[in-house]
């Protein structure tokens, strides 16, 4: 590559900067100019033996080869940068997008470093030990995700072509800084990241996870939380499954008895709930910042229970069901021959779509054993085609490739079943395999959660499998990515989620993030004990397997 299209005139422009910058603190006298950099410490302590520095500098430059996902390509500076309570962080150009970002950046530090880290326009001189994000003059090659992060002792600079990938940088810079800086009270520092160079980007596109609100209900906040746990590994498709037997969590104006009757209940009987219209929008927009897409999805025609209960004119004899709190699956079914089915979901999907800035509608379309073969081809042909009418790309899992689907249509493959039909019919896939991405399975005999139909799940079981070693003929170019299910039969709390999560969606992340050459197992490990530090310091509930030699 050219040197001038790697450092692009910016850096050589910055470099300048900071050299003036330097010459100027060297030429006044101490008092009358900022203190040097070590003096800014907010631990006032005397400067530190070159002893307690190569030890700072060690520490920090392991946390450089402990980041998960693992970036595409790292290089270790071997020494420090001093994140002091003068800096700032500085975005070029002073876009909202790009100072939301940096202020996302600033809330997260000054909140563990107790400093005021303020976000401005990057004009002028930008003094050292400071911060700049800037998506001017960026390496495309890069792409819509990617970023480069150049952290010398005087500057961090993060430069990506989009800013998506600044804010991937800025998840980077985070797990570069002590496990402290997750924590929620304030501490003194030093606040130090080790130097060197990031240059990164994903190997696929689709890095997901799934929710399953349905059978029991999240709250907003909850969701939010899930939502910064995906952003912290880089994850960007937020799949919520809506719908299902037990319950009907949004509510459709059309159709308010859906969420009214449908979502009053949850599995066990436990409190039902619902979004408002306002809700979805809100956790659609608080995922946006984060630069995740929400995936909704109503599954149809089974899974529909909640459905059937709220409308009885839904169901082919007139009658409504009981609503459903158990967690059988396969017993009921849309009335695929009326009418008023296809009208109820054509509104269903049109308020759904409007409120839904991505591509994507999931219509599920998974365990319809209440559903004649006929009238299964009959339904999915033509709800493909609803979708389509609203603007939006279908997604359904696997099992509806059995039967004829639009060219866009995406295939979810959840037990691997369908893989000849996808590959014959050329459609896109994600991979949700049950036996290693359903992180609502157990880790082992003893996990008091989860289900364990489709086997165990430790975290080495959760890692070391790769889509590209299931292609079953199935092109690199039609796998979009992976996607992580977590199904909430037996989770209740957010406390359940996340021990159900951690710490396996990390490992989902790196997938979908990394390259496929040279992940390994062993080497992982280690990667996710030092995590283990920072989920200590982000109060998570998580599984301390046996398998991960802790650093606590
Ligand atoms: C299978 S996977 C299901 C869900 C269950 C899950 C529990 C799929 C498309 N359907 O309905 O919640 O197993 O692990």
């Amino acid at each position: 590559m050219r040197k001038d299209a790697r450092h692009p005139n910016w850096i050589w422009r910055f470099a300048f900067l900071v050299l003036c910058q330097l010459i100027l603190i060297a030429c006044q006298t101490p008092d009358a100019t900022k203190p040097p950099l070590k003096d800014q410490s907010p631990m006032k302590k005397t400067n530190p033996s070159e002893e307690q520095e190569s030890e700072a500098a060690a520490q920090a430059g392991a946390a450089m080869n402990n980041l998960i996902p693992k970036p595409a390509e790292v290089k270790p500076g071997g020494d420090l940068f001093t994140l002091t309570a003068a800096a700032n962080i500085y975005v070029d150009p002073a876009t909202d997008e790009l100072t939301a970002i940096g202020q996302t950046l600033a809330d997260r530090l000054n909140h563990s470093t107790g400093f005021h880290l303020r976000v401005l326009p990057a004009a002028g001189i930008l003094e050292k030990g400071s911060i700049l994000l800037t998506t001017s003059a960026a390496d495309a090659d890069l792409g819509d995700e990617g970023y480069e992060l150049d952290i010398s002792k005087d500057a961090v600079l993060l430069v990506a072509p989009q800013p998506a990938g600044i804010f991937y940088g800025t998840q980077t810079l985070r797990q570069l800084l002590p496990p402290a800086v997750e924590a929620s009270a304030s501490r003194p520092g030093p606040w130090q990241f080790a130097t060197g160079t990031v240059r990164d980007h994903p190997r696929f596109g689709w890095r997901g996870t799934m929710l399953d609100v349905a059978r029991h209900f999240f709250q907003v906040e909850d969701v939010k939380h899930f939502i910064d746990l995906m952003a912290h590994y880089k994850l960007n498709r937020l799949h919520l499954h809506l719908s299902d037997d037990q319950g009907w969590r949004i509510m459709i104006h059309s159709w308010p008895d859906l969420a009214r009757i449908g979502g009053s209940k949850a599995v066990n009987d436990d409190p039902g709930g619902y979004y408002t219209q306002a809700e979805y929008a809100e956790i659609v927009a608080y995922a946006a910042s984060r630069y995740i897409t929400v995936i909704p999805e109503i599954d149809m025609p089974g899974h529909t229970n909640a459905a059937l209960a709220s409308y009885p004119q839904l169901n082919c004899d007139g009658k409504a069901p009981d609503l459903y709190t158990g967690i059988e699956v396969g017993f009921s079914s849309l009335c695929v021959g009326k009418e008023i089915t296809y009208q109820m979901i054509d509104d269903v999907l049109r308020e759904i779509a409007a409120l839904t800035p991505g591509p994507y509608l999931h219509i599920g379309g998974d365990e319809a054993s209440a559903t004649g073969p006929e009238e299964y081809r009959l339904f999915i042909e033509r709800v493909q085609s609803i979708v389509a009418a609203h603007g939006k790309q279908t997604i359904g899992w696997e099992d509806f490739a059995r039967v004829d689907l639009l060219p866009g249509s995406i295939a979810q493959v959840w037990h691997a079943q369908q893989l000849e039909a996808i590959r014959q019919k050329g459609q896109k896939v994600i991979f949700s395999l049950a036996p290693k991405a359903y992180l609502d399975m157990k880790y082992d005999a003893s996990t008091p959660l989860g289900l364990n139909w489709a086997g165990y799940i430790e975290v080495e079981d959760g890692y070391t499998w790769d889509p590209g070693d299931l292609l079953s003929g199935i092109a690199e170019s039609n796998i979009l990515g992976v996607e992580a299910a977590l199904w909430s039969e037996t989770l209740r709390t957010p406390e359940d989620i996340e021990y159900m999560l951690f710490p396996r969606l990390p490992g989902i992340a790196e997938i979908g993030w990394s390259p496929a050459k040279g992940r390994d197992w062993e080497e992982y490990r280690l990667r996710l004990a030092a995590q283990g530090l920072r989920w200590e310091a982000m109060g998570l509930n998580f599984y301390r397997s046996p398998q991960v030699p802790w650093e606590f």
